[in-house]
């Protein structure tokens, strides 16, 4: 029986976020566009994530040009990645803000949303999965994969099936930091198929941080996964997806062949071997990122958040700590209810575990997130936070029961009303209420490039392009 696997690309978004702080530019991308539509991906992932805002902050792009342009040279699916009630940016969302920026990216030209929550509160998924469904989206639901006592097999399978329930039509497995070893993929994999519907599609995404990609795709594909993340080699591995041209070369002539001719892959493979040494040129892209991080399979601590770890005890000159900081890293996770380490939780958790260290007791010193997250500010914890720490660091305070973004007025018209000097399209509404100043800043060089000339306020605005 034969069952071909499908290929998300994402040369245009996570390879260049986590190798190169998301400095790809969309001249970079054009002269290949075409060749990527031919290759027949299921998807390529080109949005979302970090783009955005690196598009407004560092690039001067506006990020929505960005994606009509795509969607103008490509017929592939282009596939976006959302953090459900945050959308792009840090903080909660009103619904009305969560379901018109869902709509604008289906109007703009995104077919697959990858929706996540940090925690796995899916509460926190359910604004942005059904805005996916009524704007005509392919909503991909996610699980963001951690390991703790209570992030078994049957927990995943439990919440996949519950993703599926309220709407998903694929489950998305989002092995941000390489945690995911390939026999428990297989596991998982296999668990999941065994009680998810036929159609419903499960897509892995993983990185090579710790070496194991590879291994990951090939035991999730035997176990029965449908869909991969890959990178073209140029910037593929290390921090970013494994590459692309040895798994079609792996499969191919298999029951898993995924049709895809590895010919077709050398052009795109040069072009972006360029874009790959320009981006390292210009400083974005430091070539140590594509090594193996062997402390990630010791510590079980992310690749990006040891090296913040690191920076923050060298700038206060005690990195003699870090042995002490890494062992209570685990201890704080499990005193808060075992947080999956990711944005923002891995900041959060990973700076607690530093100020137990220095300040020589433990939860003497809280930041507002800590104390924020064990108040149920960022939604549920997936298991109780310790009675003990709980009732240092919170004592008598309110928590947070419900859905965080219940406590959120709806707030578009707001958002609108105050950039209406600088509105151009409804999309600038939703960049503003994401990055604010950021976005503002950008609509002033928008402003005065398109006047032809000011070159003091560029430069006044911090950009680095003049306007002509
Ligand atoms: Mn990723």
């Amino acid at each position: 029986m034969s069952k071909k696997v499908l290929i998300t690309e994402t040369i245009l978004r996570d390879a260049h976020q986590s190798q190169a702080a998301t400095r790809m530019t969309t001249e970079q991308m054009l002269p290949v566009l075409e060749d990527l539509d031919k290759v027949g991906y299921y998807s390529l992932e080109a949005w979302g994530g970090a783009t955005f805002d690196s598009c407004l902050r560092f690039l001067n792009e506006d990020p929505w040009d960005r994606l009509r342009t795509l969607k103008a040279h490509t017929n592939t699916p282009l596939q976006m990645l959302l953090r459900g009630q945050n959308l792009l940016g840090y903080k909660h969302y009103s619904d009305d803000v969560v379901e018109k920026f869902v709509e604008a990216s289906i109007k703009n030209g995104i077919k697959v949303i990858r929706v996540f929550d940090a925690l796995n509160d899916v509460r926190n998924l359910a604004t942005a999965m059904k805005a996916i469904k009524k704007y005509g989206g392919i909503c991909e639901a996610t699980i963001c994969y951690t390991t703790s006592p209570v992030h078994t097999n049957e927990y995943f399978v439990q919440l996949a099936k519950q993703l599926e329930e309220l709407g998903a039509d694929n489950i998305c497995i989002k092995d941000m930091a390489n945690l995911l070893l390939p026999y428990t993929a297989y596991e998982l994999v296999k668990a999941m198929k065994a009680v998810l519907k036929p159609e419903t599609k499960i897509h892995l995404h993983t990185h090579n941080t710790t070496g194991t990609g590879d291994m990951v795709n090939l035991k999730a594909i035997e176990a029965g996964c449908d869909i991969v993340d890959t990178a073209i080699s140029a910037l593929g591995n290390g921090t970013s997806q494994p590459a692309t041209e040895p798994l079609v070369a792996t499969l191919q002539g298999t029951e898993y062949d995924t049709g895809i001719d590895i010919a077709k892959l050398i052009p795109i493979t040069d072009h972006f071997k360029k874009v790959a040494s320009d981006l390292e040129a210009s400083g974005s892209l430091n070539p140590n990122v594509r090594k193996v991080d062997v402390n990630t399979l010791v510590y079980q601590v992310p690749g990006g958040m040891l090296s913040n770890l690191m920076n923050q005890l060298k700038q206060q000159g005690k990195l003699d700590k870090l042995e002490e900081c890494l062992a209570e890293v685990p201890n704080v996770r499990k005193d808060c209810g075992y947080p999956p380490l990711v944005t923002p939780s891995s900041q959060i958790v990973g700076t607690q575990a530093v100020l137990n260290v220095l300040s020589g007791e433990r939860y003497k010193m809280v930041t507002k997130e800590f104390k924020g997250l064990l108040k149920g500010e960022y939604g549920q914890l997936p298991a109780q936070p310790d009675p003990e720490v709980f009732k240092k660091v919170v004592g008598d305070e309110p928590v947070i029961t419900c859905r965080p973004a219940d406590l959120i007025e709806p707030e578009y018209e707001k958002f609108k009303e105050e950039i209406k000097e600088y509105y151009t399209q409804e999309e600038d509404v939703l960049s503003y209420a994401l990055f604010n100043q950021v976005a503002i800043n950008f609509f002033k060089y928008r402003l005065a490039k398109n006047k032809g000339v000011d070159k003091d306020l560029a430069e006044k605005n911090g950009n680095k392009v003049y306007p002509v």
